[in-house]
C-alpha cells in the first residue's frame, strides 16, 4: 500500500481526496497505467476483416420495469440524463445523440476474466457531451449509471476519471458491428473505452454524472466492481 500510494503521489496520478477509493492493488495498477501510458495515447484500432465472429456477453439485460417498457417501444422514450458538476444539466434522446458528431472505432474489448473480442463501435465521444453540457471547475470523475438488474436490484455503476472522459476513444456507443447496439451488448447506449478493461464499459446507461468525488456513491470506492472485490 505504501509503495502504491507513494507512486501515485509522486506522479500526481490519484487525486488528493482519493484516500481509499481503490484497494492497494487497484491503486498500483492505476498508478502504473498512468505512468506507462501517456494520457492521450490511443488504444490500437483494427481492420474490419479482424472483427471477431463471436462476441461473449457479461451480465443480462436489466429486468427493471422502466427498462422493459422503454425496450418495448424501441427506446423512443429513452433519455440519457447528464447532471452533476455541469453548467447545463441535460437529457438527450437516442435521436439527439445520433445527431451529434459520431466516431467509429474497431478495437479489442478485454475482460478482466481473460477473454477479448474485436468489434466495431459507433457513437458520440463523451468529450462532445461534456462540451455541450459544460464541465464546471472541480470536476474529477464521470460516473456511469445503468438500469438495474435482478431482485434485489444489483446496482452496477462505474467511475472514470477526466483523463479517460475527455479521451477521443471514450464513446457513448449506440452501434456495434452495425448501426444498432444489440440488447445483450447494452442497448440503447453503453460506454466504450478501449483503454480500460471491459467492466468500465457500462451497458444499459440511463444517467451520467460529473462529480468531484466518488465517496458518497455506493460504498464510496469508485465502482460496483471494486465494492464486490
Ligand atoms: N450494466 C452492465 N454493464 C456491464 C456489465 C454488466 O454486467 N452490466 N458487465 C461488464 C463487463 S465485466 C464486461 S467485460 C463488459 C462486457 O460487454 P459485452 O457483454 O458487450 O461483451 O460489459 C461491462 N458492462
Ligand atoms: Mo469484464
Amino acid at each position: 500500500m505504501g509503495v502504491a500510494a507513494a507512486l501515485a503521489n509522486r506522479y500526481g496520478l490519484i487525486p488528493p481526496n482519493h484516500r481509499g477509493i481503490f484497494d492497494p492493488s487497484e491503486t498500483l495498477t492505476y498508478a502504473a497505467q498512468r505512468v506507462l501510458i501517456p494520457r492521450h495515447s490511443l488504444a490500437r484500432e483494427f481492420n474490419r476483416s479482424e472483427i471477431s465472429k463471436f462476441a461473449p456477453v457479461v451480465g443480462e439485460p436489466p429486468k427493471d420495469e422502466t427498462y422493459q417498457r422503454l425496450l418495448a417501444d424501441g427506446f423512443a422514450e429513452w433519455r440519457l440524463t447528464v447532471d452533476g458538476l455541469v453548467a447545463r444539466p441535460s437529457s438527450f434522446s437516442l435521436e439527439e445523440l445520433k445527431r451529434f458528431p459520431s466516431r467509429s472505432q474497431i478495437n479489442n474489448h478485454v475482460c478482466e476474466q481473460g477473454w477479448s473480442f474485436i468489434a466495431e463501435w459507433i457513437g458520440v465521444p463523451v468529450s462532445h457531451i461534456l462540451n455541450v453540457v459544460g464541465v464546471l471547475p472541480g470536476a474529477r470523475y464521470v460516473i456511469a449509471f445503468p438500469y438495474n438488474n435482478g431482485d434485489p436490484p444489483q446496482s452496477w455503476w462505474e467511475s472514470i476519471d477526466m483523463v479517460d472522459a475527455w479521451h477521443p476513444q471514450t464513446l457513448l456507443t449506440y452501434g456495434m458491428n452495425g448501426p444498432e447496439l444489440p440488447i445483450w451488448h447494452g442497448a440503447p447506449v453503453r460506454l466504450k473505452m478501449p483503454r480500460q478493461l471491459g467492466y468500465k464499459s457500462v451497458k444499459y446507461l440511463h444517467r451520467i454524472a460529473v462529480t468531484e468525488t466518488v465517496k458518497n456513491i455506493g460504498k464510496g470506492v469508485g465502482g460496483a466492481n471494486v465494492e464486490d472485490g
